[in-house]
């Protein structure tokens, strides 16, 4: 999901060369090589990217950082002026409105005059300014030193934040912490937190809504502090406080502006009180399982040994991948490590945490969105982390269990809105393909199929809507009459190409589970995207494009240049008028044809025009590259013979698009999208989403090796003939255990099994991978 105003809008964002070079400023400057030197966790956090820079486990609940008073979505924006607290739980990377931030504390040097009702409570007036030039962003870890003398520190487990706030040493005032029963969306709606005067712990609970979706959820919170003595506590409601009572409720009353009601509790420490150690526990269960959750795992309050545990997590999580950095810039290693830690940040892992159901499986939330993860997030968490994959296909299955449907975009406990097809469908049949362990692969498929088959009541927050013309007409009429479901009546072209893509995930599903008569259906299926597809329109001098077409047949007419950054490029977003392709053009989804590529080649008139077309896009300002559409288009080369333009593409974007600036992600991350593309490029071989097939490309490192996390197997990609200045990037020849492999293409077995893929480069293409027999795997032939 983007943003509809896009990080790319502002193209030339000038960042500041000091706090660029104290960001790098712990980079060991001997050879013992630490993997968390080259993470940035402020890589993205600027112009739009809504990167989370704050501090997390791999896929952990706790997601802490101090929050920004604008472009929030991600709690901390480097591009903004000042802080409104620090929150403990954040997605990474959303498009459109902020997410979680809920319960945010506050710590200020004291009242003045240690009068309470001098201190500045609600979220619309406390924020103050910060430094960044003392800014630390690192796994596992954050610091900012806010204008007030005030310096914050955030660490975490997986539910519980860990902060240290330490206060200006000449103050004479009793410094005061404060948490607030708010979110950074203001949508609280019934609120309530106490203070316990003997302990100073601080709990509470709120309902707020969630960023992308529909409904609600509880959320609780529940406050320790170490390491001062309290001097008083009590509560407060907007900006007045008082001693007594010790609990402060907050309800929707219709009379106060209660979005935006600041309310909740403090404690104030003796005067003279240097620093003090906060530690907030969280649960989606109850206010006892946050304190529980903080008690168990933070017993002793102990920042550093908790750092130093989540930077050691981090560690061995990268540990599984090693690269050969021999004359690779350190701001290319950067991008590489960075876009791999930003892709382990979500989904996150709830187990336990649920309150909508008991059971046995894994819980995981924050799938924010499938939509933009399904393309290259899970790809490279299969490769680097197959166990969590498998939890989090666990974890899908088990939605469809309780909820009835899978989401496709889910996040805070809530159904998100669905913004193409049903596209869990594709991250099913691919951890099949990829064997993925320990799936109830039974039930998955009769929830790929449910998506295919029945349309829901609400198909703006799950499955498919237009079933009923789906299988009738084989697409989706532009004036689709649908009395069967409701949703939003636009993105006809989109959805047309997304539900034919995800029938022929079910097709192969299908047929890797011996079930023939399904393959056949829904093989059919797939090649609906021809249905849409108009061999009159033309633009900019081509000729055949996806075009709106009515049920009666009719063709009606969308400019193919239509949401291209060259022609009014935000206007097909989730709103009523929006328009029939999602996100992008008829340029682009013309070329959403993974499954057969071979015909829609020939379709678009041959290999010759195919190449020129696909050329062109990349090279006119048609593409914008920061929308994950785009990804696969970069690697399309393969298919027409052409593996050089592939890679020449590749390095033509990175790091062109994608580097080591606070602005280096050409759009919002999408919980770490961009990240995994670059990540993903720079090993050399492009997952194809929803099938086993990794587009053979020439690695950014002389090598590259993968560990499998189950079976412990490596996979090494080497290039002998590596070239860091990127002149000779075109492959030659490749050989798979010493043997020639001339498929410009490689299956996932690789991964699981290991070996030695390797991959030699030259000034020039070659002929190497394009013979006919070479191509990757498409439903129709190949022509040529
Ligand atoms: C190298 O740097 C690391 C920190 O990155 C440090 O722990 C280690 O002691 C240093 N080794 C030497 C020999 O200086
Ligand atoms: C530093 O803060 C200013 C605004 O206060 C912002 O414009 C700039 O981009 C920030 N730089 C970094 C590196 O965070
Ligand atoms: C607090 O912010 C509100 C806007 O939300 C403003 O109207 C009000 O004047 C501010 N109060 C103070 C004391 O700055
Ligand atoms: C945190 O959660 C992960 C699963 O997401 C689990 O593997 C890990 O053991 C947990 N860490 C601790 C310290 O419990
Ligand atoms: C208010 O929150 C409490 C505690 O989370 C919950 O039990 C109650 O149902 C909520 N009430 C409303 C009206 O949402
Ligand atoms: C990759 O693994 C092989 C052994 O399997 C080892 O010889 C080689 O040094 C490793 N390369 C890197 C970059 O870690
Ligand atoms: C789950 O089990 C717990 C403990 O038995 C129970 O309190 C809770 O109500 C159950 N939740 C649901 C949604 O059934
Ligand atoms: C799939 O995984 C299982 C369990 O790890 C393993 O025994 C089997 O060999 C794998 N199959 C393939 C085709 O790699
Ligand atoms: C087909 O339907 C469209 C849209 O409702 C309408 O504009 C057009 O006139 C119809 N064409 C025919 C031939 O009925
Ligand atoms: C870094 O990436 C951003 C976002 O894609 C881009 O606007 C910027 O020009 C790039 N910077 C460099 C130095 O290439
Ligand atoms: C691969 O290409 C390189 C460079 O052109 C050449 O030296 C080598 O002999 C080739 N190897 C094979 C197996 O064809
Ligand atoms: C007066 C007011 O702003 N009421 C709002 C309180 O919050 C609920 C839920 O967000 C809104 O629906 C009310 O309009």
């Amino acid at each position: 999901m983007k943003a509809v105003t896009q990080a790319f809008v502002a193209s030339s964002v000038v960042f500041c060369g000091v706090a660029e070079a104290k960001r790098n400023y712990q980079r060991s400057s001997n050879s013992s090589f630490n993997v968390l030197d080259y993470v940035d966790p402020l890589i993205g956090s600027a112009n739009g990217g809504h990167v989370f820079a704050g501090a997390s486990l791999p896929f952990g609940m706790a997601k802490a950082v101090a929050d920004s008073n604008a472009d929030n979505q991600g709690g901390f924006a480097s591009d903004s002026s000042s802080i409104t607290g620090f929150s403990h739980m954040h997605d990474s990377g959303t498009g459109g409105a902020s997410s979680l931030g809920n319960f945010p504390l506050f710590a200020n040097p004291g009242c003045p005059g240690d009068d309470l009702n001098q201190c500045v409570y609600r979220i619309q007036n406390r924020s103050v300014g910060f430094s960044n030039e003392t800014l630390v962003a690192q796994p596992g870890y954050f610091s900012i030193d806010l204008d007030s003398g005030v310096k914050g520190e955030a660490t975490v487990t997986n539910h519980t934040a860990l902060y240290r706030f330490t206060f200006p040493k000449d103050t004479t005032t009793a410094p005061m912490i404060f948490a607030d029963l708010i979110d950074l969306p203001l949508s609280r709606s019934n609120g309530t937190a106490s203070v316990d005067p003997d302990s100073g712990r601080v709990s509470g609970s709120g309902t707020f809504v969630p960023s992308f979706g529909i409904g609600s959820y509880d959320l609780h919170f529940c406050a320790d502090f170490s390491g001062a003595d309290i001097h008083d506590t009590g509560v407060f409601v907007n900006n007045r406080a008082g001693n007594e009572p010790k609990t402060v409720k907050t309800l929707d009353d219709s009379v106060n502006d209660n979005d935006s009601l600041s309310a909740g509790a403090f404690v104030r420490f003796k005067a003279g009180t240097t620093s003090v150690i906060a530690r907030v526990g969280l649960s989606f269960i109850s206010v006892e399982q946050a304190c529980s959750n903080g008690e168990k795992e933070i017993p002793k309050f102990d920042f550093g040994s908790t750092k130093k545990a989540a930077q050691n997590i981090w560690k061995k999580k990268l540990g599984v991948i090693s690269v050969d950095a021999t004359g690779v810039s350190t701001d290319l290693q950067t991008v590489f490590w960075s876009g791999a830690y930003r892709a382990m940040l979500s989904p996150q892992d709830y187990t336990g945490e649920n309150p909508l159901w008991n059971s046995s499986e894994p819980y995981y939330d924050s799938y924010y969105c499938i939509w933009d993860s399904y393309r290259s997030i899970h790809q490279l968490l299969t490769i680097v982390d197959p166990h969590s994959q498998s939890r989090m296909i666990r974890s899908l299955v088990d939605i469809y269990r309780h909820e009835g449907y899978l989401p496709d975009c889910r996040m805070s406990l809530c159904k998100g809105y669905t913004q193409g097809g049903s596209n869990a469908d594709v991250l099913i049949a691919e951890a099949y393909l990829k064997n993925i362990t320990d799936i109830d692969w039974a039930t998955a498929y009769e929830a790929v199929v449910k998506d295919a088959e029945v349309e829901p009541a609400n198909w703006a927050v799950e499955g498919r809507g237009g079933l009923a013309s789906w299988k009738s007409l084989g697409y989706i009429p532009t004036d689709d009459f649908d009395p069967h479901g409701q949703g939003l009546l636009t993105r006809s072209i989109s959805r047309t190409v997304e539900y034919a893509y995800n029938d022929y995930c079910i097709a192969i599903l299908a047929k890797a589970l011996g079930k023939s008569d399904d393959h056949d259906k829904y093989i059919k299926r797939a090649t609906n995207w021809n249905n849409m597809f108009d061999s009159k329109t033309t633009s900019l001098g081509y000729t055949g494009f996806l075009q709106v077409k009515y049920a009666n047949g009719t063709w009606g007419y969308q400019n193919p240049q239509l949401c291209t950054p060259l022609l009014d490029f935000p206007e097909c977003y989730l709103n009523p008028a929006g328009h029939e392709t999602y996100e992008g053009s008829t340029w682009l989804y013309t070329f959403y044809v993974p499954q057969d590529m071979a015909s829609l080649i020939t379709t678009l008139g041959g290999r010759e025009d195919f190449v020129d077309r696909l050329t062109y896009f990349h090279n006119s300002g048609l593409l914008y590259v920061g929308d994950e559409q785009a990804f696969l288009t970069v690697y399309q080369f393969h298919y027409a013979g052409r593996p050089g333009l592939s890679a020449k593409q590749a390095h033509a974007y990175i790091p062109s698009q994608f580097n080591t600036s606070i602005s280096g992600i050409p759009g919002n991350d999408d919980s770490g999208a961009m990240g995994s593309f670059s990540t993903l490029s720079m090993i050399g071989l492009w997952p194809v989403h929803g099938q086993d097939v990794y587009l053979i490309s020439s690695p950014f490192f002389k090598e590259v090796n993968i560990t499998h996390g189950i079976t412990g197997n490596v996979a090494t990609i080497r290039n002998p003939n590596f070239d860091p200045s990127y002149t000779n990037i075109y492959i030659q020849n490749v050989t798979r255990d010493g043997k020639a492999w001339s498929k410009n293409w490689i299956e996932h077995a690789f991964f699981e099994k290991g070996g030695v893929l390797e991959i030699t480069t030259g000034a020039d293409e070659s002929s190497w991978g394009t013979a006919v027999e070479d191509l990757p795997p498409s439903i129709g032939a190949y022509k040529f």
